[in-house]
């Protein structure tokens, strides 16, 4: 079957998902229902769905190993078919997504969007009851209809100045794919795919989501976030204004004040009792695996097996002692304002990976996750210099160029998104909603290196930026600054001995997703360009650096060349057709292609207290601004 006709097929599994007709049922399938999906069902069809929940994601893994056994591309379509008309909603978009990522015969075809999919979990309410009504007026012009978003809460809100930063539908997209493309529950040996350094994986893109965050917030004149270490202090509040279109209620509010509580399948004591253990294990060294056998953490790969446990992960070391502490917390927050369900309240925003970010208790809480990964980070050696070094090759100078040299701008741009393939507004036509988000004007790196050996030389090139001072205006010293180096760029380029010089456009950087096709053009046949598949995962370029503020924030760019001959993960080129945000989303069934820790050299601990006195030859920084201006 040709590329287009399979596309086309998979946007036709997803249409209307949001507003599923209410006919549809297993019953009426009756004995044609195919045997293979038989156990199917227990989730109920309109409910919200948790990937963090167990049981939830105990039947999509069931559904989407089925759709990743079919035989053939034909064999899939049907499956997928059948269990869109009778299995809970949302878990077949998960598991359907998960498939199409993993099955060889679905290569090229681009996932359509989730904000396509499902508008309901990134536009308020009030935005998508204004389009109905339109289109019920019959109103709405020779283009369709257009209504327009505003971020949710107002200034009595300190969280709100963020609003416009947790609601951008880019982020919670990225953060989406990235759960598909790395699923809690992918059993590799059963898969055949392995998830190459998965828990280091989650561990740092979830670090770096953090970064960011805080460095937002320094930007906006706001403290950097309390890590959620004190289970019992009261949460600040939260009120999504999304409507789950699936089952017809709001997803949960909830009030400024609550706390954790026992949930129906887990209570805190259980949580308490998985962070004392893993909190053991990182001050002994070791976790005690499945069989009772202590598995050392002395090594660069304990960072994976802790973000495995903490998750937790099928790949977990040892489930049963060390818990779920990051999906039971996710799913405990998200039920914090009816915990034992007496209200039949849906959940809150934490409980989907497409909506969680939306929420400020997701930033503190995957902070203080980070705060114990530091922990245990701190229990290795810091770099020394000589592996910190690339023999014989100098840094000289770095520039970022822009409008202004080292000065980036930013400001507000307006974009549409397209909701009429997600709901049935009961009208044929284009429905738009229209929003704004933050946006910067293109730069580049202008790197100079002095390569003294005799050849040509491979490196690769990490170029990251932190802010210089902390919410009073002090330079924040180094060893805090490192943790919130956030990841810009990481590339191979080939040295020439002697002087040369090194361009990168920032539209290539490899933490970044390209903006994937609207489904509407995925139906006309676009492509994209010679590459077919896009790839979902990344985060969006309009969100590359931090908004920095009016005055010109002032951030340290840091460049380190070292030696790709070591750092490549293999000596065959690389297959995947998804070249974007390989640092965040690695290199889909291959390595991760970087044989460093995540985050090297800032990962571990450093002695020094200014940059100056880190950095070896072949590191240079240099100090930018970031000028945000309003129009
Ligand atoms: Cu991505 Cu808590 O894992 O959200």
């Amino acid at each position: 079957m040709a590329l287009l006709d399979k596309q086309k097929k998979i946007i036709d599994l997803f249409y209307h998902l949001s507003t599923p007709p209410m006919t549809e049922g297993a019953g009426e399938m009756g004995e044609h229902m195919d045997a293979r999906l038989h156990n199917l069902g227990s989730t109920p069809r309109r409910i919200v769905f948790s990937v963090f929940h167990e049981k939830h994601l105990k039947e999509a893994t069931e559904l989407f190993e089925i759709l990743i056994a079919a035989k053939d591309f034909d064999d899939f379509y049907k499956l997928s078919q059948q269990a869109r008309s009778f299995v809970n909603v949302e878990l077949f978009a998960y598991s359907l997504s998960v498939a199409i990522l993993h099955r060889d015969d679905c290569k090229g075809i681009q996932l359509p969007s989730i904000q396509e999919i499902f508008p309901d979990r990134f536009v308020p309410f009030e935005t998508i009851y204004n389009a109905f009504r339109v289109a019920q007026g019959g109103g709405g012009g020779k283009d369709g209809i257009l209504v327009k978003i505003a971020h949710t809460g107002n200034i009595l809100d300190p969280e709100y100045k963020l609003a416009y930063y947790r609601e951008d539908l880019g982020i919670n997209g990225h953060h989406w794919h990235w759960h598909l493309v790395y699923p809690a529950s992918w059993r590799s040996e059963v898969m055949g795919k392995k998830k190459d350094r998965k828990g280091e994986l989650f561990f740092y893109m979830h670090q770096q989501m953090v970064a960011r965050y805080d460095q937002e917030r320094l930007a906006n004149g706001m403290q950097r976030m309390k890590p959620f270490h004190n289970w019992d202090e009261p949460m600040e509040g939260y009120a999504p204004h999304l409507t789950s279109l699936v089952d017809g209620q709001h997803y949960g509010v909830r009030p400024t004040g609550m706390k954790m509580s026992d949930v129906k399948d887990v209570d805190i004591q259980d949580m308490m009792r998985w962070r004392d253990r893993f909190m053991d294990a990182v001050n002994l060294g070791y976790v005690i695996d499945r069989k009772g056998q202590r598995v050392d953490l002395t090594t660069e790969t304990g960072i994976d097996v802790l973000g495995a446990l903490v998750e937790s992960s099928y790949d977990s070391i040892n489930a049963a002692y060390y818990g779920s502490l990051h999906n039971w917390g996710h799913v405990i927050m998200a039920s914090a304002h009816d915990p034992d369900g007496r209200y039949q309240e849906n959940p809150g925003v934490m409980c989907d990976t497409s909506t969680a970010l939306r929420d400020p208790i997701f930033y503190r809480w995957h902070k203080w996750m980070d705060e114990m990964f530091q922990t245990y980070k701190s229990t290795l050696p810091s770099y020394s210099k000589t592996q910190l070094m690339f023999p014989s090759v100098k840094v000289n100078n770095v520039t970022l160029n822009a409008s202004i040299p080292n000065v980036v701008g930013t400001f507000w741009k307006t974009a549409e998104l397209e909701m009429s393939e997600g709901i049935n507004f009961g009208k044929k036509g284009s429905v738009k909603c229209q929003y704004q988000h933050i946006d910067h004007e293109p730069f580049s790196y202008l790197i100079e290196v002095d390569n003294a050996n005799f050849k040509s030389k491979h490196a690769t090139v990490r170029i990251f930026m932190a802010a210089k001072h902390d919410e009073l205006g002090n330079e924040i010293p180094l060893d805090d600054q490192r943790r919130m180096m956030i990841e810009l760029d990481k590339f191979k380029a080939e040295i020439p001995p002697g002087k040369s010089s090194i361009k990168r456009a920032s539209k290539d950087s490899s933490v970044i997703v390209k903006k994937d096709l609207s489904i509407a053009q995925l139906r006309a046949g676009e492509t994209g360009g010679a590459n077919k598949e896009t790839c979902s995962c990344g985060w969006p370029e309009h969100l590359l650096v931090p908004r920095g503020n009016h005055r010109g924030m002032v951030f340290d760019l840091v460049v380190i060349l070292t030696d790709w001959e070591e750092d490549k993960a293999t000596d065959t080129a690389s297959k995947c057709l998804c070249k974007d945000a390989v640092s965040y989303c690695g290199s889909k069934d291959e390595k991760y292609p970087d044989k460093k820790p995540m985050g090297f050299p800032f990962d571990r601990k450093i002695g020094f207290n200014r940059l100056s006195n880190f950095l070896t030859p072949n590191m240079k920084s240099t100090e930018v601004r970031i000028l945000f201006k309003e129009n």
